[in-house]
């Protein structure tokens, strides 16, 4: 029998798929879960076959120089692949794969959730109750704003745009989008959605902005001080992506002048410090960058690693193979 891949798991992974992995992998897991130091990153890339590392790991083109002669892949558990230098990763003749599609529906949802939550003030009711602050009702007390008739801009309409806008579509928002270029005319007509070329433009028209796009060069801080600017104030940010596509300080600037109406945020510019005064405002609900945070997505993900290595190894391309032109 051929001799089992050696393969490195930065963080701890659910049971069944480190069990799988067990069975046909040479496997070292993280049972701690304690993210790794950028030296235990480097002694991995050094030591292994394949590397498995999640949003947590930076893998620069520094890390990436330390690599050993025999890291071959690089099978990043998580969509986003910007923890990863993947131009600098090919030329060294590592493939990076990773793993998109499975956690579509529960990122999706879990936009909608913020778009609801931000709207309707539901953070902020469920603390008055569970304070033991709720005194009985008053007609004109937690007033939201109602979501219905409103317009969403999806900055970023891919697979997890797409789904935030079906979603959307049946609570009665209209949608708006801007992507580099617009979905198929079929696409387009079932969500009935407006494409902006000209992503200026749509801020200054749209009720809600949903940031669904991934981070690259091209797309931080696409929503900067000046554009943030060109929203109406009633207006709500929302955020499943990355935070790094946000200038978050001027967001949090805003939202502490009433120049935004309110924002609800999974995911933040410098993971995990969150920029202080972000955290002192009562018109945002904060998340720890749980989008994909469902028993199935996690899963799911494990297997699309799986899956990813055990094509590799045996000679075959990998199904969810990352190329630099494609981001
Ligand atoms: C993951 C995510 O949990 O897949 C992504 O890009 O942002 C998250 O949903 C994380 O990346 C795991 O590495």
């Amino acid at each position: 029998m051929a001799k089992k891949p050696k393969v490195i798991v930065t963080r701890k992974l659910p049971d069944p798929v480190e069990t799988r992995m067990c069975e046909l992998f040479d496997v070292e897991l993280n049972t701690s879960d304690t993210p790794m130091s950028a030296d235990a990153l480097a002694d991995a890339l050094a030591r292994a076959d394949v590397v498995v590392p999640t949003v947590t790991d930076r893998l620069d083109s520094r890390l990436l120089s330390r690599a050993g002669p025999n890291l071959r892949l690089i099978s990043n558990f998580g969509a986003g692949v910007d923890n990863i230098d993947v131009a600098t990763a090919n030329a060294r003749g590592i493939t990076v794969t990773n793993t998109p599609g499975v956690l579509t529906e529960d990122t999706a949802d879990m936009t909608m959730a913020l778009i609801l939550a931000s709207a309707r003030r539901i953070v902020e009711g469920a603390q008055v109750v569970q304070s033991g602050g709720f005194a009985g009702w008053s007609p004109t007390w937690m007033l939201g704003r109602r979501i219905a008739g409103k317009r969403l801009g999806i900055l970023g309409m891919g697979r997890i745009g797409q789904a935030v806008a079906r979603r959307a579509k049946a609570f009665g928002l209209a949608i708006h989008y801007h992507n580099r270029k617009p979905v198929p005319p079929r696409v387009a007509e079932d969500l009935e959605a407006t494409y902006w070329e000209s992503l200026d433009q749509m801020l200054a028209r749209v009720d809600v902005i949903s940031v669904n796009c991934p981070h690259t060069p091209a797309t931080f801080h696409l929503l900067s001080a000046r554009r943030l600017k060109l929203l109406q104030p009633h207006a709500i940010v929302v955020n499943t992506a990355r935070g790094e596509v946000i200038d978050e300080a001027a967001l949090a600037n805003m939202l502490a002048r009433g120049e935004l109406a309110g924002a609800g945020l999974d995911v933040y510019e410098n993971e995990p410090a969150i920029n202080p005064k972000l955290m002192k405002l009562p018109n945002v609900v904060l998340l720890p960058h749980m989008g994909s945070a469902t028993v199935e997505s996690r899963m799911e993900m494990g297997e699309k690693v799986i899956i990813n290595i055990k094509t590799f190894m045996d000679g075959h391309r990998p199904p969810d193979r990352v190329i630099p032109s494609m981001l």
